[in-house]
């Protein structure tokens, strides 16, 4: 670290008129993070050396990292450490084609990974049964994933789809529509349904905001060219990462303004 950023570790003791060290220490670093000193995606030492280079206990450490992290200053990273957020860039994703989030991603220069949170075939839920249009007695295809563009996690996608559709759910490598391709399973045409959610648990600490963030639930019906359903994918979208645009027409003679389909 740079000498300035070690500057964020020289607190001032109560004794000698200070505020109370985890505040002072939070302060620092969110100054430091304003200020440019570090910037996003640089590293945090561990909580140990924080401690040890500001003279505190561990607990203070915490109690200032834990505020910062809720405030989406800082990220935590299983493993890896606490590093300065990164910095967001908004995606724009137009509501008229449908598209791919590999082929997305694509277009924009991105590099896209996933990390793989199931891939299975599973028993169908009422909902799946009901979308999909199975019977009691088969079975479903599920890959849920935490998709990430570059270093950024952007969105938790789980798709169900058909045994028909998808008999080998393990086969999905990078893209679960280049899959598709493979079979003439790629969807042609997909309703999507948006709506706005707070994240909390699991999901919060997977897209790396904070818990309660508002972020974009997406229901997406996918249909093959002859009409049967072929995925229907469940997914949370960073509210801070996405803004979803959509072109409208004014509608022509006799044709319906409203509805849905
Ligand atoms: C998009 C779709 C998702 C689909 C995925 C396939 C939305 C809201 N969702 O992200 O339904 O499963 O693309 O992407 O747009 P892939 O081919 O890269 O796996």
């Amino acid at each position: 670290m740079s000498e300035a950023a070690e500057s964020i570790f020289s607190l001032v003791k109560a004794s000698e008129g200070g505020a109370p060290l985890y505040l002072q220490l939070k302060k620092n670093i969110e100054d430091a993070v304003q200020r440019g000193v570090i910037g996003p995606g640089d590293a945090l030492p561990s909580e140990r050396d924080i401690a040890i280079k500001a003279d505190i206990s561990r607990v203070t450490v915490r109690k200032a990292v834990q505020d910062l992290v809720k405030s989406g200053i800082l990220v935590q990273r299983h493993g890896s450490g606490t590093f300065v957020a990164p910095r967001m860039e908004r995606v724009e994703q137009s509501l008229s084609r449908l598209t791919s989030f590999t082929d997305d991603m694509a277009r924009r220069g991105m590099s896209a990974s996933s990390v793989w949170l199931d891939k299975g075939i599973y028993p169908p839920s009422p909902d799946e049964i009901m979308i999909l249009g199975l019977s009691a007695k088969e079975l479903v295809a599920r890959v849920s994933r935490l998709r990430i563009a570059n270093e950024t996690p952007m969105a938790i996608e789980r798709a169900s789809l058909s045994l028909a559709a998808l008999p080998d759910p393990e086969a999905v490598g990078s893209s679960l529509y280049s899959t598709l391709d493979k079979t003439g399973s790629r969807p042609a045409r997909a309703v999507q349904r948006i709506s706005a959610v707070n994240l909390v648990g699991a999901d919060a600490r997977l897209l790396e905001v904070p818990e309660g963030s508002a972020c974009l639930h997406i229901e997406r019906i996918s249909y093959l060219a002859s009409g049967k359903v072929i995925e229907f994918t469940r997914s949370i979208y960073r509210g801070d990462a996405y803004d979803f645009v959509a072109e409208l027409r004014l509608a022509g003679p006799g044709e319906e303004s409203g509805g849905t389909t």
